[in-house]
């Protein structure tokens, strides 16, 4: 139920992007998921190695790293960015590696939500870095392990935001509000124990 919704929010996604452009993939700015508050974006750099992808990832700042992917939500929100898969051979790396026999996420969150295409990871230690294959998983973007090279197949990869995107308006103004009361209160206790 939840993976025919992604497929509608992917299909309305791809609709504008055909309206602004002609292009379904490549979020052209960064979108945030009102899940977490996290930021992501879908960079179509082309043949890149997952080096360079991280390199350039966290180079945007504080917070900033291959996208980590530890929901079926997560996965299916990535895949609203992205578009549906057409099934054939296209991929954009993600933060997971495999380190010290375990795959594992840049962030060092654990890794425990899975969702490998039919037959991966088949490389592992061979294959230490992931992406998102475009052959795998019903068009939702399966994860596939891969050497980390450049490669033709290498469509671009996900930038992440861990850091909380900045607190809207509305809740700014609750936060100051709460402030405002927490000081308040610090006054009242303050000024109770002067009288006694
Ligand atoms: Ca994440
Ligand atoms: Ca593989």
């Amino acid at each position: 139920m939840k993976k025919v919704i992604a497929k509608g929010l992917a299909l309305a996604v791809i609709g504008m992007g055909v309206m602004l452009g002609g292009t379904g993939v490549c979020s052209a700015t960064p979108m945030t998921w009102s899940s977490n508050g996290h930021q992501y974006e879908v960079v179509g750099s082309g043949s890149i190695s997952w080096d360079s992808a991280r390199l350039a990832t966290q180079s945007r700042g504080a917070g900033w790293d291959l996208a980590t992917i530890t929901s079926l939500d997560e996965q299916n929100f990535i895949t609203t960015l992205l578009g549906l898969a057409d099934g054939s051979l296209v991929e954009y790396y993600i933060g997971g590696m495999y380190e010290a026999g375990a795959w594992a996420w840049v962030t060092s969150e654990p890794f425990f939500f899975q969702y490998w295409g039919n037959g991966e990871p088949n490389g592992n230690a061979s294959e230490p870095r992931m992406a998102l294959d475009g052959r795998y998983n019903d068009n939702n973007w399966g994860w596939n392990d891969y050497t980390g090279a450049a490669a033709y197949f290498v469509a671009g990869y996900v930038a992440e935001n861990n850091a909380a995107a900045p607190v809207p308006e509305p809740a700014t103004m609750l936060l100051m509000g709460t402030g405002l009361a927490g000081l308040a209160g610090v006054a009242r206790r303050r000024s109770s124990a002067k009288k006694m």
